[in-house]
């Protein structure tokens, strides 16, 4: 049987050509011949734990996590060693609180210089986690978030300039969820039917360890993929709505997740929390830093109908990504309202930069924008608080690259000329410019002046100085 999924009697049906066996040159597929732990569905989905607050109070919520090294149980009897928040692996869920301060102490006993960016945050410079501002090895931080944002998914991950790709593929990232109180006043699904989901991809050698292979070029691929820290999980879920909040933390894979035979889900936010209004979605794609909230209703399916959610465009092993089984669910109270947001008024457009992002292979090979690699020492533009800008990313390149802006959120004006499906229309932190694409986004320079980042995402990419910087100025 293939080490896929194939030969699984399912809601959905995969292409026969899919099925092949995966070759010995991967860890997944030498060791599978041995043994079935990359088979998927075989693990329970994780659920992670939920940070407490060492101290709360209405206005300020304080936590206290490590960064250290610790285990993780994803291969039976042998534990893959990891870089944690916590040691673990993924790390603790914050659930933060508009409006209400979190400062998290964040002591370094990793035995490396970090760095902690609260990816998606509205963050004053000096919490923001600039690659450059390090928290050095056997000290700690305080990281302080106002949380001034609408509701979203956020989450927090190691920005240490160079070594991201090493240290968030070591297990440095968790969620940071923004609770909103307009959004609670909503009813959708919450609590037990409100699920992070942290999809990465991962290899292994044989002694359980997770297997790194730098490529500059492609960024990591691995042959296996993580949700919460599990191969390819299942989980029971009622005959009600779930909100699945998914998130892209893999270094450099772009998934296209479908879920069953292509059943509709409901996407209602983005990066920036809720659309104005659902979209109706059969193909989520899911580029590196990416968040998609979509409400799914299980009534469609009956107890005991297994539900696969997969990455149609991945190779033989890289396709399951979890598995829903259906069991039997009680009263129905959550429900998805036509309106969910209304997008501010903006000030007007206050500028016009253009980004080309490219390859240098001559000499130092790198990642660049506008034909230069990131230098601490260079600001790429002044954006003028509380205005708005118009940026043009020109991709030279035969590589997709999620650009991401630290502290503005933007819209996207325009793919290729075009404007975006409505699923885009709404505020994100991340792009993905396809290769010989040109996107035009706007973003909203607010809240906070200083020096902050933006680079592409696709961790070797960032690592390999695909990187500007701007300073936000009164
Ligand atoms: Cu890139």
């Amino acid at each position: 049987m293939a080490r896929g999924f194939g030969g699984i009697a399912l809601v959905c049906s995969f292409p026969a050509d899919k099925r092949s066996r995966p070759t010995a040159r991967t860890s997944a597929g030498a060791r599978a011949k041995a043994s079935a732990p990359f088979d998927p569905f075989q693990a329970e989905l994780t659920t992670m734990p939920v940070a407490q607050p060492v101290k709360a109070t209405k206005t300020l919520e304080q936590y206290q996590i490590t960064m250290r090294p610790g285990t993780a149980d994803i291969l039976a009897g042998q534990p893959t060693p990891i870089l944690g928040y916590d040691g673990r692996f993924p790390g603790p869920t914050i659930h933060a609180t508009r409006g209400r301060e979190v400062q998290v102490t964040q002591s370094n006993q990793a035995g490396r210089n970090l760095v902690v960016h609260l990816h998606g945050g509205v963050t004053e410079h000096a919490s923001d986690g600039h690659p450059m501002d390090i928290v050095g090895a056997g000290t700690q931080r305080v990281y302080r978030y106002a949380n001034v944002q609408r509701g979203a998914t956020l989450w927090y991950h190691d920005h240490s300039h160079g070594e991201v790709a090493q240290t968030l593929y070591a297990g440095l990232a968790g969620f940071y969820i923004v609770n909103d109180p307009y959004e609670d006043a909503l009813e959708l699904p919450r609590g037990e039917y409100d699920v992070p989901l942290m999809i990465q991809d991962r290899s292994f050698n044989a002694d359980g360890s997770f297997r790194y292979q730098l490529d500059l070029d492609m960024g990591f691929h691995g042959d296996t993929i993580l949700v919460n820290g599990a191969i390819a999980p299942r989980m029971k879920v009622e005959r009600r709505l779930y909100r699945l909040r998914l998130l892209n933390a893999s270094n450099a894979r772009v998934y296209g997740l479908v879920l069953g035979d292509r059943r509709e889900t409901l996407q209602i936010a983005a990066d920036g929390g809720l659309l104005p209004r659902p979209v109706k979605r059969t193909l989520i794609p899911l580029n590196p830093a990416e968040r998609i909230d979509v409400v799914v209703d299980f009534r469609q399916f009956g107890a005991g109908t297994e539900v696969i959610l997969h990455n149609p465009s991945g190779e033989a092993t890289t396709q399951a990504v979890m598995r829903f089984d259906v069991v039997k669910g009680g009263a129905e109270e959550a429900q998805v309202p036509k309106l969910l947001s209304e997008l501010e008024t903006l000030p007007p457009v206050n500028a016009a930069r253009k980004f080309v992002l490219s390859f240098q292979s001559a000499g130092t090979a790198m990642w660049q924008i506008n034909g230069q690699g990131y230098d601490m020492n260079r600001i790429d533009c002044r954006p003028r608080l509380g205005t708005t800008e118009l940026w043009t990313f020109v991709n030279n390149s035969p590589h997709p690259h999620p650009m991401h802006l630290h502290l503005a959120h933007f819209l996207i004006r325009s793919v290729d000329g075009r404007p975006p499906g409505p699923a885009d229309a709404s505020w994100k932190d991340v792009v993905a410019v396809q290769p010989g694409s040109t996107v035009v986004v706007r973003p909203y320079f607010d809240y906070y002046t200083g020096v902050f980042p933006f680079h592409c995402h696709t961790a070797e990419h960032g690592d390999n100085n695909m990187m500007g910087q701007m300073e936000v100025e009164e």
